[in-house]
């Protein structure tokens, strides 16, 4: 049986062999708990189960919920689970980095098609020293960097293809880009991590540029040495490649793709350091090859290489929180109910509400399953020339719903064809880390007395506030309401409450609570931006406005069992927050507000306000697109955090929709032409006698134009997103010229951004869009925006 598939109540030592899932307990977390167990006796009045003694609930990586368990020990069951060590070091980490580079910066796409000639690789300039500055600049602890996207070129040269840097120019062919990751991040104390690809295009079968690719090239599962001599990988896989001496190699009956994968896999894992993340994508460009996976191989060689790594996305470690803007949610729990055993899932994106009660039904495998949050500091994940670069608000925003949500923020940096990050991105990524490291330098509760109006006996409150995330307060045992106060030496100012739990002993357990502050003799709630229901590992509360006061307070209104506070802190937002940019109207208006009567400068053209920018008064005309920044000034003259806003392509003032336009109830096609992107055009195309997947639009008048911009619904909903299309214009609605016979958009599904599509500058009155292709290939298309994008 294997470990995972233990009783909830099975010994420990047997707990603690290791598996390819890592379900252990390390013999020194295990002493304390047994520690603290054998003193909760109290613990176990709630663990009640339907028989007259209720059974005792341990502490352990997996709890299985079994039918005619009662509520109470249903939640027990939740609020015992712990995470693996790998997932408590990694939590720890809180701020981590992505890096994206490779031939899509030079081809200006998102996804590439295996077809690339490696000559494209070559930048002129790449130094993984000034990535990996940056990465530490921002308080960055672990790079993960691309080894080899979706288009299959491998980064490293390796020894089972030639599809490398070694055939491309970088270098005179003798690049590693991964050793030079690996030694600058050493160099900048940052951990490693390691993205590789399942999706491989230039490996799939039906590439003509590579015909013997081993993606989907149905080939038998033979016993296979991992390493594998590169000379008999076909022949006789069996045969392992010499290694150097103390170097293992393994054996798994795998299929020529697996064999590759796993062959990669040795090659990342032995010869660049440790790695402290191994990141599978579930993205795949082109599916209609199908190809199999071995993970449970692919999870054995990790755990045996690079034990302490945790695998992300495609894994068991790590969850990917459900999007790519940067967004945990409000309420995520890490403890996840999981349908199989973990052993038996092979992980699916997981959407909507995880974790609550509602959720931890009979026959569910209890997993801490944390969330990682990631976004890339661009609109997309590779450098293109003109792609957006987020703003240091929104940066200082990603911060708070990830790291501040219970998560670990991911956040992806972008070379540009030189091989260096260009200075925007540097510029925002160094404001946010400058706001939040000042923002988080002075702990206001500093010196406050702290009581609760429940403890237990070894966990007094103070332990919330010593600095120490490994003693902690704990309510009185049965206590599951507590009430925590915090009495400061003085009256102070704060606008961030900083709240978290003792996960890694005590698991996750608070499911609500009220931050209260003493004031004009009662105490009442200050607004904050979000409602307050999970905690986790750390829970960043912004108020709306700040507050004074001399008394805060934590009432803990619900929890799983006794709650725990591993720390507490208040703090002051280092810098006003940024002003809101509206989106633009359909007439091409742009208003700026914030929520204190503060002045606010703003400039167009894409430059930092500055004091001597001009004082924003009234709408902003920006009929033909454009940047708009903006920041408050305040009374001290100090600027605030800038907010930016890019509107694209021409204002839909006077637009029609020329008929039919494929009207779907609660969608019509003006919804694509209204400038909301709120709304959006959605039309089942397959049915009815004609099937309509066209949206003809009168511009009221002649326009010189030179491409179109397509913006798929907001909602993160992908029903109804085209990811191929066509674009034709015309000047009287009758004869078309094609412009863009064919577009793909990739990874549209994940990262729903605005897409745009050039072409030469012609004159016309009329446009249509045809949808080639719906993503979810079930009929339904359509759109929250479409526009032109005016001829310069
Ligand atoms: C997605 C991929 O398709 C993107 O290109 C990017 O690598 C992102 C992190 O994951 O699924």
């Amino acid at each position: 049986m294997p470990a995972n598939e233990l009783p909830v109540n099975e010994s420990r030592e047997m707990k603690m062999k290791t598996c390819p899932l890592g379900i252990r307990v390390t013999s020194l977390r295990l002493v304390g708990l047994l520690l603290v167990l054998s003193s909760r006796a109290g613990a176990q009045e709630s663990a009640g189960n339907t028989a007259a003694q209720p059974a005792q609930v341990d502490y352990a990586t997996l709890q299985v919920i079994a039918p005619g368990d009662s509520d109470a020990a249903i939640a027990e069951k939740a609020a015992k689970v712990l995470p693996r060590p790998n997932q408590t070091a990694w939590m720890r980490l809180e701020r981590t980095f992505f890096l994206h580079y490779g031939p899509n910066a030079f081809r200006g796409v998102e996804w590439g098609d295996g077809r690339e000639d490696p000559a494209i690789f070559n930048p002129t300039a790449l130094d993984a020293n000034q990535w990996l500055g940056a990465v530490q600049d921002a308080g960055g602890k672990l790079l993960i960097l691309v080894s080899k996207h979706h288009d299959g070129l491998c980064f490293w040269p390796s020894r089972y293809t030639t599809h490398s840097v070694a055939s491309s120019p970088w270098r005179g062919g003798k690049g590693d880009m991964v050793r030079e990751v690996a030694a600058a991040a050493r160099a900048h104390g940052v951990k490693l991590g390691v993205y590789l690809s399942p999706a491989d295009l230039y490996q799939l079968r039906t590439n003509p540029k590579n015909p013997a690719g081993y993606y989907g090239n149905g080939s038998p599962k033979v016993r296979s040495s991992i390493p594998t001599d590169p000379a008999s990988f076909q022949t006789d896989p069996a045969k392992g490649r010499p290694l150097p001496q103390g170097s293992a190699s393994y054996t798994y009956e795998v299929d020529d793709y697996n064999r590759y994968f796993l062959n990669q896999l040795y090659e990342l894992l032995t010869e660049y350091g440790p790695i402290s993340v191994v990141w599978f994508d579930g993205a795949n460009p082109d599916p209609s090859v199908h190809q199999t996976y071995d993970y449970s191989a692919w999870y054995d060689l990790i755990r045996r290489l690079q034990p302490e790594a945790v695998i992300s996305v495609k894994g068991p470690d790590v969850r990917w929180v459900g999007n790519e803007g940067g967004v945990g949610r409000t309420t995520e729990w890490s403890v996840i109910p999981l349908p199989q055993p973990p052993d038996k899932l092979t992980w699916p994106d997981m959407h909507g509400e995880l974790g609550g009660r509602a959720k931890l039904t009979p026959g569910s495998y209890l997993w801490w399953y944390p969330a990682e949050v990631n976004t890339s500091i661009l609109y997309g994940w590779f450098w293109a020339e003109g792609k957006r670069v987020r703003s240091s608000a929104s940066l200082v925003d990603y911060y708070y719903t990830s790291v501040g949500r219970n998560g670990v923020m991911l956040l992806n940096l972008a070379p540009d064809t030189r091989g260096l990050v260009p200075d925007n991105q540097l510029a925002s990524l160094h404001t946010m880390a400058r706001v939040v490291a000042d923002t988080f330098a002075h702990d206001l509760a500093a010196g406050a007395r702290i009581t609760a109006d429940s403890s237990h006996l070894a966990n007094d409150p103070a332990l919330a506030r010593d600095g120490n995330p490994d003693t902690w307060w704990e309510a009185a045992p049965g206590g599951h309401r507590a009430t925590f106060t915090l009495a400061l030496p003085a009256a102070v100012t704060f606008d961030v409450v900083s709240v978290q739990e003792a996960v890694d002993q005590r698991s996750q357990r608070i499911e609500s609570f009220v931050i209260e502050a003493w004031q004009d003799g009662t105490w009442t709630a200050p607004a904050t931006v979000e409602e307050q229901t999970t905690v986790g590992r750390k829970r960043l509360m912004r108020l709306v406005v700040p507050i004074t006061t001399d008394q805060v307070r934590i009432r803990i209104t619900g929890s799983r069992l006794e709650p725990t506070l591993a720390e507490v802190g208040l703090f002051k937002q280092a810098l006003p927050g940024a002003p809101v940019i509206s989106e633009r109207s359909r007439d091409g208006w742009m208003t700026i507000t914030h929520p204190h009567p503060l002045p606010i400068v703003y400039t167009l053209g894409g430059t930092e306000p500055t004091a001597q920018s001009p004082v924003y008064r009234s709408p902003i005309p920006l009929p033909r697109g454009g940047t708009v920044k903006a920041a408050v000034l305040t009374a001290d003259g100090r600027l605030g955090l800038s907010e930016s806003r890019t509107v694209v392509g021409l204002a839909p003032a006077g637009w029609n929709v020329v008929p039919p336009g494929g009207e779907e109830t609660g969608f019509p096609a003006a919804q694509a032409i209204d400038a909301d992107t709120a709304t959006y055009w959605k039309v089942r195309a397959t049915t009815g006698p004609a099937p309509l997947r066209t949206l003809t639009v009168d511009m009221d008048g002649p326009q010189r134009i030179a491409g179109f911009a397509y913006l798929p619904r907001q909602d993160w909903s992908s029903e109804g997103a085209v990811d191929r299309c066509r674009f034709e214009t015309s000047l009287d609605g009758t004869t078309w010229t094609t412009q863009v016979q064919e577009h793909h958009f990739g990874n549209i599904r994940n990262n729903p951004i605005l897409q745009q599509v050039r072409f030469a500058p012609v004159i016309a009155r009329f446009f249509r869009f045809t949808a080639l292709h719906d993503l979810d290939d079930n009929g339904w298309v359509g759109a929250a925006e479409i526009t032109v994008l005016p001829a310069e």
